[in-house]
């Protein structure tokens, strides 16, 4: 008799995914086939994987062990040849990437909400890639929503759950299942790309290191790496142990979440250098004794020094970052001679301009930071390739940073984060700004005149698709802009980002505060798009 069995199912009408998959808290995840009604969407709008391989895995948080008993039989049911899922249902976002790619993968489901805390009533996620690695193109997620609305039914193999907690292979309906090692291939694909033992020879010197992997994936990987094969003594990674609410952390690695790594580093007997990640492992954060980097300068400096790793020695081709990333990585382009590229927000965007080998290196300013290696942002490849760099100029994370803003000028760049505001208010703010960018080219707000303003829309170079609506951007004459957008990760009302910009040329001017740097065009973002009034928010939720 064959285990596999058909269920009926009713279509719920939410499952959109956003920038990065389909975000819900775990209650909406629980309701009756929720999951599987997503999961059997996905393989609806796929064709020809029969007998192919599947990578599954995620972040540990809650419910990621369930869903993954739901994956493997459906993938089983569907004619999927082999499922890869890692030891305990653990995959970092970027070890999912490599494995879907070293093993030719057709493609993987990672489950994760990335830096939204977990718990029994916080946040899951369902994300599909693709067997480039990377995240599943708008063409696709397009055609798992519209199947969303009208999945009658799916397929499950109906056999007990699977053992995940040892390595190894066996047969589950008629389909293998190998439980893999989630670290070993991704810590080999790192000592591949960077020169490890300058880095060990640094750490044995006396620089300290650590890490804060926030209760969540990273923890192994980072010990494997900082400890295992760089040298740094036991106890240099932090929150090691990947727990299904992330130990009560916010594992979102910025200024506000990652505030205790931050002050240590800050202290005088503190760490030379302390890194962070988020949920799933694709984020970083940097700081160096006196100097947090922020993510925007952390892409431009990476890529201006990215010949000192052995991956990365024969120079790199171009660079790419989203629309509302500081433009500080155009200055090394120019430099550099090499193409850049702005895109909208979300990593499936860099995809095809990696594969087109157009860009090596792409950035976020939201803390992510990644190459061709994979097709993910890394957090753990970010925080070795400052290792690598700090290895080889033997110089202090403030010297290198400092000297960069000599050289290329500072770009002063804040985001101001105002969350769960009403979605009706939210929606609002963003249509009235449309309706008003017609008339603010010209217009001046006390010192700052508009050059232009629009509404970014993608031209895809490589596949001629189109990405509308992808954020408000107002560009003032000088090189200074402030850009609106509404959150597609957040599981709440809406979250309403403002990105504010100016470049300053003059070296004896780098040494502001950034949010005094930034007043004048805070407060003129604020009387453009009305953000007190609308939001009924004094003031930012979150600020980085
Ligand atoms: C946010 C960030 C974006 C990032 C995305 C996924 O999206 O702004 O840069 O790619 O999260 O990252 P949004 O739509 O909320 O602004 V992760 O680490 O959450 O997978
Ligand atoms: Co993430």
């Amino acid at each position: 008799m064959t285990p596999i069995k058909t269920v009926a199912t009713t279509p719920y009408q939410d499952q959109k995914p956003g920038t990065s998959g389909l975000r819900k808290k775990v209650p909406v995840f629980a309701q009756e086939n929720y999951a599987e009604n997503f999961i059997q969407s996905i393989f609806d709008s796929l064709e020809g994987f029969e007998g192919a391989t599947l990578v599954i895995g995620g972040d540990g948080r809650y419910y990621n062990r369930e869903v993954i008993q739901k994956a493997i039989k459906m993938a089983a049911a569907s004619g999927f040849g082999k499922v890869m899922v890692g030891q305990g249902g653990i995959l970092s976002t970027p070890a999912a990437s490599n494995i879907i790619r070293k093993y030719k993968a057709f493609g993987g489901i990672i489950l994760s909400a990335s830096h939204n805390p977990g718990g029994p009533t916080e946040d899951f996620g369902i994300k599909y890639n693709i067997g480039n690695g990377g995240p599943a193109p708008e063409k696709i997620t397009d055609a798992i929503f519209a199947r969303t609305k009208v999945i009658d039914e799916y397929k499950i193999a109906d056999v007990a759950d699977i053992d995940l907690d040892a390595v190894g292979s066996f047969n589950l309906a008629g389909m293998e299942v190998e439980v893999i090692d989630p670290v070993a291939d991704y810590a080999d694909l790192m000592e591949d790309l960077f020169d490890f033992s300058s880095i060990r020879a640094l750490i044995a010197s006396g620089f300290n290191v650590v890490i804060d992997s926030m209760g969540a994936v990273t923890g192994p990987y980072a010990r494997e790496l900082l400890e295992n094969r760089l040298g740094a003594p036991e106890g240099s990674v932090r929150n090691a142990i990947p727990l299904p609410d992330f130990g009560g952390h916010h594992p979102d690695p910025n200024l506000v979440h990652a505030k205790e790594l931050y002050d240590d580093v800050m202290s005088a007997s503190g760490p030379h250098f302390g890194a962070a990640s988020d949920g799933d492992g694709d984020r970083n954060m940097v700081v160096g004794k006196g100097m947090f980097v922020t993510p925007s300068d952390s892409l431009a400096i990476i890529a201006a020094n990215a010949t000192v790793a052995p991956g990365y020695a024969a120079g790199i081709a171009g660079i790419a970052r989203s629309m509302p990333t500081s433009e500080a990585a155009d200055r090394v382009a120019e430099k550099l001679g090499i193409g850049m590229y702005e895109t909208p927000t979300g990593w499936k965007f860099f995809g095809n301009l990696l594969d087109a080998g157009k860009a090596t290196i792409c950035g976020e300013e939201s803390f992510g930071t990644g190459s061709n290696h994979v097709r993910e942002k890394d957090g753990l490849w970010a925080v070795l390739f400052w290792l690598n760099i700090l290895a080889a100029r033997n110089e202090s994370v403030a010297e290198i940073v400092t000297k960069h803003w000599a050289e290329y000028g500072r770009n002063y760049y804040s985001r101001h984060d105002y969350e769960e505001v009403d979605s009706d208010a939210a929606n609002g703010l963003i249509a009235a700004l449309r309706e008003k960018l017609p008339s603010l080219p010209g217009q001046s707000f006390g010192a700052l005149k508009v050059a232009s303003a629009d509404d970014f829309a993608y031209h895809d170079p490589i596949d001629g698709s189109e990405s509308k609506n992808q954020g408000i951007r107002v560009l003032f004459e000088g090189g200074s802009r402030v850009v609106f957008r509404l959150s597609g990760t957040g599981t709440s009302g809406a979250t309403i980002r403002v990105y504010v910009e100016r470049y300053e040329p003059d070296p004896a001017k780098h040494g502001m505060e950034t949010q005094s740097a930034l007043a004048d065009l805070i407060a003129v973002a604020d009387e453009i798009s009305e953000l007190k009034k609308r939001s009924g928010r004094d003031a930012p939720t979150v600020i980085t």
